[in-house]
């Protein structure tokens, strides 16, 4: 395919934009009382209104010109065949297979994957039910009453959000944790909680290897033996997640401890495969399989919907206009629910690993920008702390803002109403940052201030809101094991469909794999104390400065 951005489609919207760039959203609601009707899809319970964006039914037509010019509806084609998508590392990124609720043969190198997802699916419902029930003992012969899942990236942050937003549906037995980060405080603040009779290590790491999860993972094995005193015991206390089983049997784990992932499964899309355990025991198998089957709706939606009614494609395509034509490059994500407050940063490695590439498919650079930077914060909170950039910033940063219709929390007595709160907190939002406040308003709001004090009036323009700022809003039922595995799907094909536009490969991670190598180069100059001269000056003084002082 040519250069996306000589193409007659990217030319016809560089010259729509022109014309629409002074458009005023106030206007265009006041001159088209169907505008909320013509720009909001929906999937059952799920609402996307984009309504309150900077486009006209011109922007839409063209943008889905500029999609299937790209062959989005072949690369969607191609993504659920199990194609090898993902070129650099030769793989499928199949984790549409991990959620086919149909069982519908799919195939990668000739063989049917479905057979190992269902056998894998199996396992999961095995060890989550055997914990849950008690089934399962510690070495002691106590239940377990709390799951460790040590990973980073991709192999913690999906568990992580998801066992906060559903906290709801978990056990009041067992308590899930996350350890991530290699810094000594993450494990110990979590071990502090923990007695090793009832714990129950999950080591999450596709490849086994990570530096910062096997140190982890190590040090979390000599605080159980400490404890446990036999090796033996290792088998009732750890399992593993890993596409390296050898390596997780060499850790010590036992080979029917070790559940398995696929070269297919890539780390931030694998919270719907095995990675998935310790949401699984916590919330139990029936809710884990309801966040596939919400997933699975999802996919259905996307493969199947006409790109004009398809709501990961519409929130790829307004991304672009603003990305690309607008120059707007940062996005915000903005959840009405205090359970989905790790949403931003599980979104911000979905899209930001998936697509901050410069390197086209084609081998060469790319000549637009591609992903945002994606950033957000649950709302209220971030009304107080960052949404006056939002709203009188010189740069202007597209938001989602997302809220379910019903809290899965209410106070005994809930006479203060928390919830239409949050509610209206949300739809004033919306509202303020597309319609502003003019001079006018201003001057009509201060009048008898500025009767009072003429000089008042130099502030008015302090008070002045631009507005024509944009946002999606996207509503939904309540926070549920489906509605949170098909907002998430969502936005995977958002991220799947931009990719596509941007002719990137979405599935590799090759700025993740170079930290990881150039760490492993550091480390032996600061465990030896050796004097640096292999690098910059800036490095080797930073590093002997370290060695010097600790
Ligand atoms: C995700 C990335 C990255 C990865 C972590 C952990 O897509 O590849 O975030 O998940 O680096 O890797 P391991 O699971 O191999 O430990």
């Amino acid at each position: 395919m040519a250069e996306i951005t000589k193409t007659a489609e990217w030319r016809a919207l560089e010259n729509h934009f022109k014309d629409i760039k002074n458009s005023h959203m106030r206007d265009l609601f006041m001159s088209d009382p169907e505008r909320f009707d013509k720009n909001h899809l929906q999937l059952n319970d799920f609402l996307f209104d984009f309504s309150k964006n900077r486009i006209t039914d011109e922007t839409k037509k063209l943008l889905i010109a500029l999609a299937e010019k790209a062959g989005l509806q072949d690369w969607r084609g191609r993504l659920f065949s199990g194609e090898k998508i993902n070129f650099t590392e030769n793989r499928a990124a199949l984790h549409i297979a991990l959620r086919n609720r149909a069982n519908k043969p799919i195939k990668v190198d000739g063989e049917d994957v479905m057979p190992l997802v269902n056998h894998e699916l199996s396992k999961i419902r095995k060890l989550s039910e055997e914990i849950r029930s008690g089934v399962w003992k510690g070495f002691s012969g106590k239940k377990i009453k709390s799951i460790v899942n040590i990973g980073i990236g991709g192999s913690d942050l999906g568990p992580s959000m998801v066992c906060d937003a559903l906290r709801p549906f978990g056990s009041e037995d067992i308590s899930p944790y996350f350890v991530s980060n290699v810094d000594a405080a993450d494990l110990s603040q979590t071990l502090e909680k923990c007695d090793p009779e009832t714990t129950l290590f999950i080591v999450a790491s596709k490849t086994f290897s990570t530096q910062e999860t096997m140190t982890n993972a190590f040090s979390a094995r000599d605080w159980f033996i400490k404890k446990a005193k036999n090796n033996e015991f290792i088998k009732n206390h750890f399992v593993a997640i890993s596409s390296n089983e050898k390596a997780a049997e060499d850790f010590g784990i036992h080979a029917e401890n070790v559940f398995v992932l696929w070269d297919w499964v890539g780390g931030r899309y694998s919270m719907w495969s095995s990675i998935g355990l310790s949401i699984a025991i916590f919330i139990g198998m029936e809710n884990f399989e309801q966040i596939l089957e919400g997933g699975y709706e999802a996919d259905n939606h996307f493969i199947s919907a006409p790109l004009e009614e398809n709501i990961p494609v519409m929130m790829a395509l307004i991304g672009i206009w603003y990305i690309n034509f607008f120059n707007f490059s940062t996005f915000a994500v903005l959840p009405y629910d205090h359970c989905l407050a790790k949403l931003p940063s599980y979104l911000q490695q979905a899209d930001m690993e998936s697509n901050g590439k410069f390197i086209g498919r084609d081998n060469k650079k790319v000549c637009q920008k591609t992903g945002p930077i994606l950033w957000g914060e649950a709302g209220t909170n971030g009304q107080h702390a960052f949404y006056q950039l939002l709203h009188q910033g010189t740069q202007i940063t597209p938001c989602d803002f997302i809220m379910p219709l019903h809290s899965n929390y209410k106070l005994a007595d809930d006479k203060n109403d928390h919830h239409k709160i949050l509610q209206a907190n949300f739809i004033a939002q919306t509202q303020s940052l597309m319609i502003g406040k003019s001079i006018s308003d201003v001057e009509n709001e201060m009048k008898n201030e500025i009767m009072d004090n003429p000089s008042l009036k130099n502030l008015v323009s302090h008070r002045i809101f631009e507005g024509n700022r944009p946002s999606n809003s996207i509503l939904f039922e309540s926070l549920s094991p489906k509605s949170l595995g098909r907002l998430i799907a969502i936005y995977e094909h958002k991220i799947f469909t931009q990719g596509i536009i941007w002719n990137i490969n979405s599935f590799d991670q090759w700025g993740v794999e170079y930290g990881k190598q150039i760490a492993k180069l550091v480390l032996p100059k600061l465990e030896s104390k050796q004097h640096s001269e292999t690098f910059d000056s800036s490095t080797n003084n930073l590093i002997n400065y370290i060695n010097n002082n600790t």
